[in-house]
């Protein structure tokens, strides 16, 4: 029943900043994907006896892919395996039952907010025994078996039936298909506190959740509107799609328009949100006011005390180095230990997992804390959900009384997607090879201090992690950082972030481009991005 297939390498299968993406059609590549899952086998050994969790955001390709890895975790010796129904969980999802089952890791099958359908994007994840995306130790141990692997070995049986709940088997090993919600929905019930969230619904409270036909509907209808009792309606976009609806399931404000247009509307509900492909992004909107990411880390981090999972208190927080430093405001004041991290979310494990660190995130939408180890939008929202309710306050005034005790970080991040990959990397090394003398250089009232490549001395396992950003540090507080994308299909995309503070409340309600466009043309100028890259503007400003 065990067949041995001979293959050969494939010489692309190196993971980025979340797992191995790229092209559906590269994945149908006989052999292809079968080689990947072999390989991450291979490299995280001891499979016999262990338990597996599997699933996916529901993308096409999803429950093929999940057939390959029930067939072929069959016959590397996995006692069992747990997959949510229908193929569907999510990447919160996935990192929680992990931890919950003590299983030995999970594969995620997603391409986050990649865009789906057979022309679209697919992805693989591992996430290891804590729960967390593979650290870069694990995922260059994969790529190194996926450059010598000969063969991969795989259950020669039938499909298994995903959309029955209960357990089947393929020769020895075990397979639970399981609600891919029920587990997920208790923990937020412990973290949160539900009857507040209840009573602000009753006293008027009004909400919309985009679930942009991803993953995180059928969460969201359970906790939402079930759990919480929001009206049926409350969430849209609730079924998972194979193409997400034709759309890209990226929750910011050029794939989110229609629910950013609502709340800034007059009849709009009090607060909006959005989640992606996979669930772990998150975008949240209150009535009148897009929050940044940023600052939704900092708001978030500076009200934890009032949430009831969190009465305890906040060890640490971190952010990845690009995220704007309002998070870092926060901490100083509540005297919270900060970390600063690479992009990835991989990076914050070590410090959540050795209770360093409580809350952490991402410019990139993230958010999350120690109650999993990955980023988690459903979390992220029900927050905010539950700061709105005890505080009695609208999203926007606590945003802007945020601004006003701690100053503003004016935050943008400019996009230039699919471009060429010799030409953004050339972009990337010539500025690199001018750091060292751009210190003490004035541009546009601008005074340089410092200009570095961001490298990362993880103070848990002492990895180092180099090449992580070119950052261009200003006397007045201002940066700038260069950085080229890990999670790109096609060509290479080049992120410019820029972040200017604000301690004048007079002057914290300017337009966000309006108030950096001298940091957009400085980062122009020092970056040579026309002259590189061949374009006149960005792709996507975030
Ligand atoms: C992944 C990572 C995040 C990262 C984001 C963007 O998110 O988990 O940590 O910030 O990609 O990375 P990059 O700037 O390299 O494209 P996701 O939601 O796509 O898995």
């Amino acid at each position: 029943m065990i067949q041995a297939i001979i293959t050969k390498p494939f010489a692309d299968q190196d993971p980025g900043t979340s797992g191995l993406r790229k092209k559906v059609k590269i994945f149908e590549t006989p052999h292809y994907t079968e080689n990947f899952i072999q390989s991450i086998f291979d490299c995280t050994g001891k499979s016999k006896g262990k338990r597996l969790i599997v699933g996916g955001d529901g993308r096409f390709f999803n429950q093929q892919v999940i057939q390959k890895v029930l067939k072929i975790a069959a016959a590397n010796g996995f006692a069992s395996i747990m997959v949510g129904k229908g193929g569907i969980l999510s990447t919160p999802a996935v990192s929680h039952l992990i931890q919950k089952y003590k299983a030995h890791g999970g594969i995620i099958l997603s391409a986050s907010h990649n865009p789906g359908g057979s022309d679209g994007d697919f992805g693989i994840k591992y996430n290891i025994a804590s729960g967390g995306p593979a650290p870069e130790k694990v995922t260059k141990g994969i790529y190194a078996c996926s450059q010598k692997i000969r063969c991969y070995r795989i259950a020669n049986v039938g499909d298994i039936d995903l959309d029955r709940l209960g357990h089947q088997e393929i020769g020895g090993m075990k397979i639970e298909i399981v609600d891919p919600v029920r587990d997920y929905a208790d923990l937020m019930e412990k973290l949160f506190d539900f009857q507040a969230i209840r009573q602000a619904i009753a006293d008027g409270l009004r909400f919309r959740f985009d679930a942009m036909h991803a993953v995180s509907g059928p969460y969201a209808h359970e906790i939402f509107e079930k759990r919480l009792g929001f009206p049926t309606g409350t969430v849209i976009k609730g079924q998972p799609l194979p193409d997400f609806g034709n759309k890209n399931p990226d929750p910011n404000p050029v794939h989110a328009k229609d629910l950013i247009d609502l709340l800034m509307s007059d009849g709009g509900p009090d607060f909006g949100a959005a989640s992606d492909g996979d669930g772990d992004r998150n975008l949240v909107i209150g009535k009148g006011i897009f929050i940044t990411p940023s600052d939704s880390l900092a708001i978030l981090a500076a009200n934890a005390h009032l949430v009831k999972g969190y009465r305890a208190g906040v060890a640490g927080v971190a952010r990845s180095m690009p995220t704007s430093t309002a998070i870092d405001r926060v901490a100083k004041k509540h005297r919270f230990f900060l970390y600063e991290t690479p992009t990835g979310w991989k990076f914050f494990c070590n410090l959540l997992d050795m209770g360093l660190i409580t809350l952490c995130g991402e410019e990139s939408f993230g958010t999350g804390s120690s109650h999993v180890l990955e980023k988690d939008g459903l979390w992220a929202i029900l927050m905010w959900l539950n700061i709105l309710s005890i505080t009695g306050k609208s999203a926007l005034d606590i945003v802007r009384n945020h601004w006003r005790e701690y100053g503003r970080n004016y935050y943008s991040r400019h996009d230039y997607e699919e471009v060429d990959t010799a030409a953004a990397k050339e972009m990337m090394k010539n500025l690199h090879d001018r750091l060292e003398s751009l210190p003490g250089m004035e541009i546009g009232g601008f005074k340089i201090e410092k200009a570095d490549e961001f490298v990362y001395h993880d103070p848990v396992d002492c990895s180092v992690s180099h090449n992580q950003g070119l950052r261009i540090l200003f006397k007045n507080g201002s940066r700038i950082v260069f950085r080229l994308s890990g999670t790109g299909t096609q060509g290479a995309t080049v992120r410019v972030y820029m972040e200017r503070y604000e301690a004048d409340p007079v002057l914290q309600e300017q337009n966000t481009q309006k108030a950096l466009s001298t940091l957009i043309s400085i980062a122009d100028e020092i970056g040579n991005l026309k002259l590189y890259l061949n374009r006149n503007a960005p792709t996507v400003i975030t």
